[in-house]
């Protein structure tokens, strides 16, 4: 690693020795961008690194709701507005029992760059709380999501900080958080992104995550002379990007072999079809986080409990759950087995010792911040749309998020090319995003 890098890395560990996930980020991008650093004294001069590893705010509140017994339930709500150089804050909400303040730090710091790499105006943000969704009630939701907006509609903005969906909140989270936000603020505005279609959300949103990583995996192909079809595919996960991936997957012609849950996988050597991915929806609105009721609705397909599918043969991998689910000894499965080549889709997905096992093996590996941006992307396009009162069609959507994954795809080679000709992707994404924030804030001065 770069002295300069070392030593912030150093200072941040000392800070705040418990934040290990966001520990972690921010050594995978310091690892990544030392050939930046050593060609350019800039940075270290204007002290970029110390500033990027600071949020510029951090808010956090009490969440106080009462559930369908009367009883008062006490959570805590969070928003880190990580990084504003290039944009008005921008990411998603986390619902998850495992929020923590190091989760979304590390979650902001690599919205930053992610939503950098898509070229679009915005800065990097984060937010969520500790709740856990799993096994309320529609009523619970609602109250849970008009008591968090309360407090946070006076910190967020179409100009100032735009949060939307990641784990736990998705289209009806984003309704009722939405429709508080309208209420307490008196301004109808593109305040959240994924927003329901015919009240500002746009076409495709929900499906761009997943539908952006498989354009992305195809163009990784393309450099190998390679398609996707035909290929065996394991995907983990379940809900919404998991959801986007394996339908794009399935009608390219590839043959998604896996899904998961937190209770285990499901493996289907059939491969998903059209209704198996649409089976997907139905179990994520049952509300109970489980994938075992699809091997009892769909002959030939097994449930595998408490385990994770990277045990399966497959020709790429795409973890889209939730951070370090790809671990090192699942990738020397995945290796062992042949794996062509794995796409990480969630954030963080994998754990440094996973991307060291295939960087070791040759695999080609492409990190979240690029190969699911075509999430934020779109959120994107949803705010050009909303600031310009009005709707795009599906098609001039989906075109121009083909064309922002190109481009994510053309920078990471651009930046990561190594002297074989093969790509690095963790230092091109890491290079490309870290060097657009960083000479903005340059440009505008401490
Ligand atoms: O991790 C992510 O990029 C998201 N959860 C989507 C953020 C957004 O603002 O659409």
């Amino acid at each position: 690693m770069n002295d300069y890098a070392a030593k912030v890395l150093e200072m941040r560990k000392a800070q705040a020795p418990w934040e290990s996930e966001f520990i972690q980020s921010v050594t995978e991008v310091f690892e990544s961008i030392g050939t930046l650093l050593d060609s350019d004294s800039r940075y270290e001069k204007n002290k970029i690194l110390e500033r990027i590893t600071v949020p510029e705010r951090i808010i956090t509140f009490q969440v106080p709701w009462i559930d369908d017994n009367g009883e008062i339930q006490v959570n805590t709500g969070y928003r880190v507005q990580f990084n504003s150089a290039i944009g008005p804050y921008k990411g998603g909400l986390r619902f998850h029992p495992t929020v923590n303040l190091s989760v979304l730090k590390f979650l902001g710091f690599e919205q930053m760059f992610k939503n950098a790499l898509t070229t679009l105006p915005m800065g990097g943000g984060k937010g969520g709380s500790d709740f856990n969704p799993k096994g309320k009630s529609d009523r619970e939701i609602m109250t849970f999501c008009q008591n968090f907006m309360r407090e946070l509609y006076r910190h967020i903005g179409p100009n100032t900080d735009v949060p939307a969906g990641d784990i736990g909140v998705g289209a009806r989270e984003i309704g009722y958080l939405f429709g508080q936000y309208k209420r307490v603020a008196n301004v109808f505005n593109g305040v959240l992104t994924g927003k329901g279609l015919g009240w500002g959300g746009s076409l495709v949103r929900a499906e761009a995550t997943g539908f952006g990583a498989i354009y992305f995996v195809q163009y990784m192909l393309a450099r190998k002379n390679e398609k996707i079809e035909g290929k065996r595919v394991a995907i983990s996960g379940f809900g919404n990007v998991a959801w986007g991936a394996a339908l794009k997957a399935v009608r390219l012609g590839a043959k998604v072999i896996t899904i998961s849950g937190p209770d285990g996988y499901i493996l289907d050597e059939a491969g998903l079809n059209e209704e198996k991915v649409a089976y997907m929806l139905e179990l994520r609105s049952s509300g109970r986080d489980i994938v075992a009721p699809y091997a009892e609705k769909f002959a030939g397909s097994k449930f595998v409990a408490g385990r994770k599918p990277w045990e399966v043969p497959a020709d790429i991998a795409m973890p889209c759950a939730i951070q370090n689910e790809l671990n090192g000894d699942d990738a020397a499965a995945l290796v062992n087995n042949g794996i062509g080549l794995v796409a990480e889709v969630s954030n963080m997905g994998c754990t440094p010792e996973a991307i060291e096992c295939f960087a070791k093996n040759d695999i080609t590996f492409a990190p979240g911040k690029a190969v699911n941006a075509g999430g934020v992307a779109t959120s994107g396009l949803e705010m050009s749309q909303n600031a310009g009162h009005g709707y795009w069609t599906a098609e001039e959507v989906d075109a121009r998020l083909h064309g922002i994954m190109s481009g994510i795809h053309n920078s990471c080679v651009n930046n990561g090319i190594q002297a074989d000709g093969s790509i690095n992707y963790v230092k091109g994404a890491n290079i490309a995003g870290f060097r657009t924030v960083a000479e903005a804030m340059i440009a505008q001065g401490v």
